[in-house]
């Protein structure tokens, strides 16, 4: 098929699909393998947890710089990383510790990554909005708000380019949407037929911004439509409803048809473990914790036999040890030398020194 017929096949189908927020029911569970669910469950108490001792270590001075959680969005988080395989890619905005670990990575070098040790998964030099790790395909967090965009963009061309498999998931936060660089991405994915999902973490806010404040339309997975390709919402407080929704989105990606997935969820803290959050009425965020996706998901496993309250308590233990243990490794890790600060941060040895190779090149150049 060539490129236009395909675009124009999808042109057809380009609607945004209707609200399909669904919630955990029994019956989703029932399909499932109980084994799998305790894992996934496994992984949301842990970024629960890893988030919650952050914001510890952030306010006792162990880390520093900007910090973002990832608090109330473990749902989202697992159900992604549950469907994503090992060819495919992420790059994130800088609120992605949870992210990182629900890839694979082991809880130690992020939160050494946090501290700025030379141990941590960026060696120390990136914190907690730079989180990489290239054996992963983490293409990185990133704090310049939509800067991810245009290089998951790029990196979805490289794979098409080079005939490879994958796709590649471009996440960002509501506010990202009215970024100049999302309407690029969205329609340069379309244009060249992409595998790239684009994923929205719709957690209601852009710092102190309502998205109905800040969005001509509210209803985000819509704005899809403007660039013929899918839109689709789930619920992001149900791990299995985002897991199916990224599914769907790989098999489109094998045809070179991009998505936008909303995730709509709720962030249980400020914009960042500095922020007050005092543009946000208590008792709303009150009611986020009465649908919190992990006491939640607890409670549909209990419900369905598959977690028990004695194994879900050796469970937390286990997982408090885990966390300790990763602080206790951050805490003992070295920090980088002060004269190997800009090792690995540029391309030659010093920002914008001329490359010793390319200088070579031009010389021999000119001098033909
Ligand atoms: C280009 C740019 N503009 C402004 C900022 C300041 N800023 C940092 S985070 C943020 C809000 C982004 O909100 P959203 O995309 O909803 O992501 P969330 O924080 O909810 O994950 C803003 C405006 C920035 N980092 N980059």
């Amino acid at each position: 098929m060539t490129t236009e017929t395909k675009r124009e096949k999808s042109a057809n189908q380009a609607v945004a699909t209707e609200n399909t927020l669904n919630g955990l029911s029994p019956e989703s569970i029932k399909k499932e393998d109980p084994a799998t669910l305790l894992q996934y469950y496994r992984m949301m108490v842990l970024i629960r947890k890893f988030e919650e001792r952050s914001a510890e270590m952030y306010t006792k001075a162990r880390i520093g710089g900007y910090c973002h959680l990832n608090l109330g969005e473990e749902a989202t988080i697992v159900g992604l990383m549950a469907a994503l395989r090992p060819e495919d890619y992420i790059f994130t905005n800088y609120r992605e510790h949870g992210y990182i670990l629900a890839r694979g990575a082991k809880p130690g070098p992020v939160m050494a990554e946090l501290f700025g040790k030379e141990t941590g998964v960026s060696k120390g030099r990136g914190g907690s909005m730079h989180l990489f790790d290239v054996n992963l395909h983490f293409m990185g967090g990133y704090g310049i708000v939509g800067g991810q965009l245009p290089l998951a963009t790029g990196a979805g061309l490289a794979l098409k380019y080079k005939e490879k498999d994958g796709m590649v998931v471009a996440q960002m936060g509501d506010a990202t949407t009215n970024i100049g660089a999302f309407h690029e991405s969205l329609n340069l994915a379309r244009i060249w037929n992409l595998p790239v999902m684009f994923l929205v973490i719709n957690n209601g806010y852009g710092m102190g911004t309502k998205v109905e404040s800040a969005s001509a339309e509210p209803e985000l997975y819509k704005r899809a439509a403007g660039y013929n390709i899918v839109g689709e919402r789930v619920d992001g407080k149900d791990p299995l409803a985002v897991r199916d929704a990224v599914r769907r989105a790989i098999e489109r990606a094998k045809n070179g048809e991009p998505t936008l997935l909303e995730a709509v969820s709720h962030r249980f803290k400020g914009h960042s473990v500095v922020d007050p959050d005092r543009y946000r009425d208590p008792e709303m965020v009150k009611t986020f914790r009465q649908s919190d996706p992990l006491f939640n998901f607890a409670r549909v496993l209990e419900e369905n036999g598959i977690l028990t309250p004695e194994q879900d308590n050796k469970l937390q233990e286990e997982v408090d040890q885990e966390v300790q243990e990763a602080i206790d490794f951050a805490e003992q890790s070295p920090t980088p030398a002060i004269e190997t600060m800009f090792d690995f941060m540029y391309a030659t040895s010093v920002a914008n020194e001329i490359d010793p190779q390319w200088a070579q090149f031009k010389h021999a150049k000119e001098a033909k």
